[in-house]
């Protein structure tokens, strides 16, 4: 007994709502700290899975570990990822529904590892017939071309994701996966013309000028040496130690001809890329009437290859119509041009991804049935300095919360008070005040950015800021300069906003606001595109948006971070314990119960485990269940009865009926099917 006391005071607890009677944040950080002492990176809180990010290799994601966890009871072993994943297919299969996997943290907690994690156990685990083994290979092999043309080195991460990716993996009525489709969105454009100090451009473009094949480059006009791109020295660290550029591009390149893109789409893809950074050399100086003139033609030669004639590209930047360029707006029109290409490179290479993945087979059984979702964003991110693109980021986390406070704590309180269980409400920040403070119609900060991107040639970031000031200015998580010293006494430079999000204070610098909403593209340079004799620049179709519709279960899993291998930084931890509202939602899992299900369901799987209701009950569900929880020993403080669902409050209670039900299954034998597809 008291070895395995002293077992457990070393290792801590593996599901947080069996934690004694503590869930202070204290009692929560300690736990996570015994854990994370012996490389136990994750813990539960019910079927929510806590990890924090190791930053070292652990020997726990072997194929012999996906084994283990293959089709076993979710709490029966430690917690792990390759759990989680496993829960939500076999779930998905037992139930005939739909799984959603949401991953949250901040910029660097490991979320997108995690979901790599989630798509490998399912790659290897799920059982496969050929040919659709062409289907998970894909799906894998579209991770690293994901990463390399949207990932980047940022300050907090040196693979940090620059775009949103939803991705779903179809399967069919047998569990086998037949198809995938991903969702891109909100990729960070701006990053290829401009990076800040100690950060990287877009992986690929390192990838393919410091890793490109002779021929190659030579084929695109290219020197083997990233220093020599004004687009990949904005930030001063080309080089990194962290990343082998050489390698990757080797992995990116077979990945691609394995998706099966061809010879010409690969030429079109690099062709792109390659005039992007001759693009970022094309430099303007003023001429005697200050006009902009081209300073060095050889760059824009090569543009012209893959776009238009020379002629026509040295005037989209020169010529504005009839009146002549100023070298600024010569130099903003050769950035507005380098973004939107690699914008459309991106959005045509998700969708040729998708049309690989695609599920072509629409015969027989292998019609996709059923999905699981996996979302991976962009983590919340704090910098010295913030501009537009971390507002967009830290939104689009605030709405991920807020689908997160939604599905768990909101949902999980209403259907006890709708189900008529006795209920002690548990109070949560609901982070909604925040979300409409962006997002809501004619008054919230988009609206207001929107109206002033409209009135060209009288607006400015500084009156959109004004706007901002007088509009929001008594909002309790807005806080402008002139009220900065009263409310936070920290001071706020005149062209700066604070927003008090979720996860933390965030100060906003209004810079460059209105160019990058407006995201604006000059008529003729828009013409240009359209006339290209590359298919990716021609092409225009957008990326899709709609993904947080829809959502039916959910099994979210967060994710902290230390920031050096294998150190535990209490404060970093806890901070995120916080914004993720961990106690709250442990304290609303405590009291609850971990399982429902509606009468019919539960008593069409379970009703062969009793007498009395097996082949049939003639009653109603509800009394149904009634007697044969009772036959099966249920003590009364293990369930309750609710007004169309039973709720059983730990989930040892329903695996030993799962259990009971497998042997009596197997005694059935010949009748085992009608048992086995109850729903
Ligand atoms: P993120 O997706 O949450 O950040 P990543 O998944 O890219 O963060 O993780 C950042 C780094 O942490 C990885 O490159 C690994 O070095 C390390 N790491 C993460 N998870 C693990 C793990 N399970 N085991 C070992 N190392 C890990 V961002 O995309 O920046 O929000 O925008
Ligand atoms: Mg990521």
């Amino acid at each position: 007994m008291e070895g395995a006391l002293t077992a457990r005071d070393r290792v801590g607890i593996q599901d947080f709502v069996l934690l004694d009677t503590h869930t202070s944040e204290n009692a929560f950080l300690d736990n996570l700290k015994k854990r994370f002492n012996e490389d136990l990176i994750y813990t539960y809180i019910g079927t929510l899975l806590v990890s924090v990010n190791p930053y070292k290799q652990l020997d726990i994601y072997s194929k012999k570990q996906m084994d283990i966890y293959m089709g076993v009871n979710f709490f029966e072993l430690p917690p792990h990822i390759y759990a989680l994943a496993d829960n939500a297919y076999h779930t998905m299969l037992a139930e005939a529904n739909n799984h959603f996997i949401l991953i949250s943290g901040e910029s660097g907690a490991g979320k997108t590892e995690a979901s790599k994690k989630i798509l490998q156990y399912y790659a290897v685990s799920c059982p496969s017939v050929s040919p659709m083994d062409r289907v998970r290979d894909r799906m894998l092999l579209s991770n690293p071309v994901l990463e390399a043309f949207g990932n980047a080195k940022t300050l907090k991460n040196d693979n940090s994701s620059r775009f949103g990716k939803y991705m779903d993996i179809q399967f069919d009525i047998q569990g086998e996966a037949v198809g995938g489709h991903i969702l891109s969105y909100l990729l960070e454009k701006s990053r290829v013309v401009h990076q800040n100090q100690g950060e990287r451009n877009f992986h690929i473009f390192y990838q393919l000028v410091e890793g490109g094949e002779e021929d190659l480059l030579r084929q695109l006009g290219l020197e083997s040496n990233s220093q020599h791109y004004s687009y990949l020295v904005k930030g001063q660290c080309a080089n990194m130690t962290s990343v082998n550029d050489q390698n990757d591009w080797r992995t990116v390149r077979n990945a691609l001809s394995s998706i099966e893109f061809d010879n010409g789409d690969i030429q079109d893809l690099f062709g792109v890329i390659a005039s992007v950074l001759h693009l970022g050399n094309v430099q303007f100086e003023s001429d005697n009437k200050g006009n902009a003139k081209l300073n060095n033609s050889a760059e824009l030669r090569w543009v012209s290859t893959v776009t238009c004639s020379y002629v026509l590209l040295s005037n989209i930047f020169t010529i504005q119509v009839l009146s002549p360029f100023t070298v600024d707006y010569a130099t903003y029109a050769r950035d507005a041009l380098a973004k939107a290409i690699y914008g459309r490179a991106f959005t045509w290479l998700v969708n040729k991804i998708n049309e690989s993945m695609e599920n072509k087979v629409t015969l027989g059984d292998c019609v996709a049935h059923y999905f699981i979702g996996l979302l991976d964003i962009y983590g919340f991110e704090v910098f010295y300095v913030n501009s537009f693109e971390q507002f967009c980021i830290n939104y689009c986390n605030e709405k991920l919360q807020q689908l997160f406070i939604q599905l768990t704590l909101k949902s999980e309180q209403e259907e006890y008070e709708a189900e008529g269980i006795g209920w002690e409400p548990v109070q949560f920040f609901n982070n909604k005040i925040i979300c409409d403070l962006v997002e809501e119609k004619h008054r919230g900060i988009i609206s207001l950015l929107d109206e002033e991107c409209l009135r060209p040639g009288e607006a400015t970031d500084l009156t959109f800021l004004e706007r901002l000031e007088e509009k929001m200015g008594s909002h309790p998580h807005f806080v402008t300069h002139k009220l900065a010293d009263k409310t936070t006494r920290k001071t706020l430079e005149r062209g700066d906003f604070r927003l008090l999000h979720y996860a933390g204070e965030v100060t906003y610098c209004v810079v460059g606001f209105l160019d990058k909403n407006n995201d604006l593209l000059y008529r003729n340079i828009k013409d240009v595109m359209r006339e290209s004799k590359n298919a990716i620049v021609r092409e225009s179709r957008r990326p899709s948006t709609a993904i947080f519709n829809n959502l039916r279960v959910l099994l979210p899993a967060c994710f902290m971070c230390t920031h050096t291998p294998g150190r535990f930084d209490d404060s970093l931890v806890l901070h995120q314990v916080k914004y993720l509202g961990l106690t709250e939602h442990l304290r609303v899992r405590r009291a609850g119960f971990a399982y429902r299900r509606r009468y019919e369901v539960f008593l069409q799987r379970y009703k062969p485990l009793c007498p009395a209701t097996w082949p049939h009950w003639k009653g109603l569900p509800a009394d149904g269940v009634e007697v044969l929880v009772r036959h099966l020993g249920y003590q009364p403080d293990e369930y309750k009865m609710g007004r169309t669902k039973i709720f059983i409050r730990h989930p040892r209670t329903l695996f030993a009926t799962e259990d009971a039900f497998e042997i009596c299954k197997n005694d059935l034998g010949k009748d085992r099917h009608s048992i086995h597809s109850p729903f």
